[in-house]
């Protein structure tokens, strides 16, 4: 395994890690970058209280030395603010006392009731700790430094909202993916359509005041990628299966489409799939659309990569649903827990720094090389060897 991370922490715990392997020496790192990609997971109309209470600052522990990777384990660190408020609750040290915020009703959505069971919990707080979106902060911290590594090879990711419970911004982007961002992040909702972050705002508003939750779609896109990333040969090598994984490991996340996606199944192949025109190099193809969304046959084909993530609305409802509690057997209302309303905004953000980790990955595996200079050359000579 040449790229890998792993992530630890409880929402309310002492604070997030995050361990990056694989990464060549030599890419420039620094906590400024790491630190825009924070900011940008916090904001977003919809989100809770926690936000205002977490700065989310990361410290590197290890694998960048002088602002640049070592190429060995990349550690980060998010202390969690809030574990002040939490200390007695969350402490590790042994204790047997009487604990305050005890989770006996499980919410309709969540995971508090299948994990209960599943590890033996009669406290759902065990579970809902690290089941939290939370553990999606140290995530983007991982991510921002995978981004680095893409853009250093002329990479681009960005991303947008594209629905917002009932709202939906049908729009195409007229934007390059390097811009992308700077119109979707002067949205409240990050969406480029002025007309349709209004009614998206309006939307939340309305959600919140009804104590209801709400879920959404959102869009991220990649430019710049070399041709052949993942393979047609076995099945866990399919780029759409590394990109679906990815993407539906991210919570409530309910589904992925690549392109098109799931509407070219109602349309005919002459609809669907991109045409071949002559190149400019002899021999080489162009293409004149991009409905495969940048992947055929379970590899990248050097066209904007165009992922879609589904998301339900978040379990967590200030006005609660139907649930039982689990010690007295009673029908009762779910656990309220402080929690955000929507969080399409933010999940797209998360969304580009999960493609950044696979893609990271997968631009390894195919190229190789332990410092950035020999996987510049490597990917530089390889886009050149079949130049469109
Ligand atoms: C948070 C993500 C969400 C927030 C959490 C902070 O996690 P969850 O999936 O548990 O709803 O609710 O905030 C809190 C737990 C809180 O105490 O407000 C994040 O992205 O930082």
């Amino acid at each position: 395994m040449s790229f890998r991370f792993l992530t630890a922490g409880e929402s309310h715990g002492r604070g997030l890690v995050g361990i990056l392997e694989g990464l060549p020496s030599g890419l420039e790192v620094t906590l400024e970058m790491i630190h825009l990609q924070m900011k940008r997971r916090k904001l977003g109309l919809g989100r809770g209280a926690r936000q205002k209470i977490e700065s989310d600052e990361v410290e590197i522990l290890s694998g960048v030395r002088f602002g640049k990777t070592l190429g060995s384990p990349i550690a980060l660190l998010i202390w969690n603010r809030d574990f002040q408020a939490w200390k007695d609750i969350m402490q590790s040290e042994p204790y047997e006392g009487p604990v305050r915020r005890q989770v006996e009703v499980p919410r309709p959505g969540h995971a508090d009731w299948a994990g209960g069971i599943k590890y033996d919990h009669q406290d759902m707080r065990n579970v809902l700790e690290r089941s939290s979106a939370r553990e999606t902060a140290i995530r983007v911290a991982l991510g921002s430094i995978a981004r680095k590594f893409l853009e250093d090879l002329d990479i681009r990711i960005g991303s947008r909202v594209t629905r917002i419970g009932s709202v939906q911004d049908s729009s195409e982007f007229r934007v390059s993916v390097a811009e992308l961002n700077s119109v979707a992040d002067l949205s409240g909702v990050r969406c480029t359509s002025e007309a349709a972050t209004e009614a998206m705002a309006s939307e939340v508003e309305r959600a919140k005041k009804e104590g209801d939750t709400l879920g959404g779609e959102f869009e991220v896109c990649v430019s710049g990628l070399p041709i052949g990333l993942g393979s047609y040969a076995q099945w866990d090598r399919r780029l759409e299966g590394r990109i679906g994984e990815a993407f539906l490991s991210l919570n409530a996340i309910k589904g992925v489409e690549i392109g098109l996606g799931f509407k070219s199944a109602a349309m005919r192949g002459s609809q669907v799939h991109d045409e071949f025109h002559p190149g400019q190099k002899e021999g080489s193809v162009c293409f004149k659309s991009n409905r495969s969304g940048g992947i055929d046959g379970g590899m990248s084909t050097g066209q904007t990569l165009i992922i879609r993530a589904g998301m339900k609305p978040l379990s967590t409802l200030m006005n609660p649903l139907h649930s039982v509690n689990l010690r007295t057997g009673k029908a009762e209302e779910a656990h309220v827990e402080r929690s955000d309303i929507c969080a399409v905004p933010a999940a797209a953000v998360i969304g580009e720094s999960l493609a950044a980790l696979v893609l990271g990955e997968l631009i390894l595996e195919k190229m190789g090389g332990d410092s950035m200079k020999e996987v510049d050359y490597r990917v530089r000579e390889w886009k050149r060897s079949y130049q469109l």
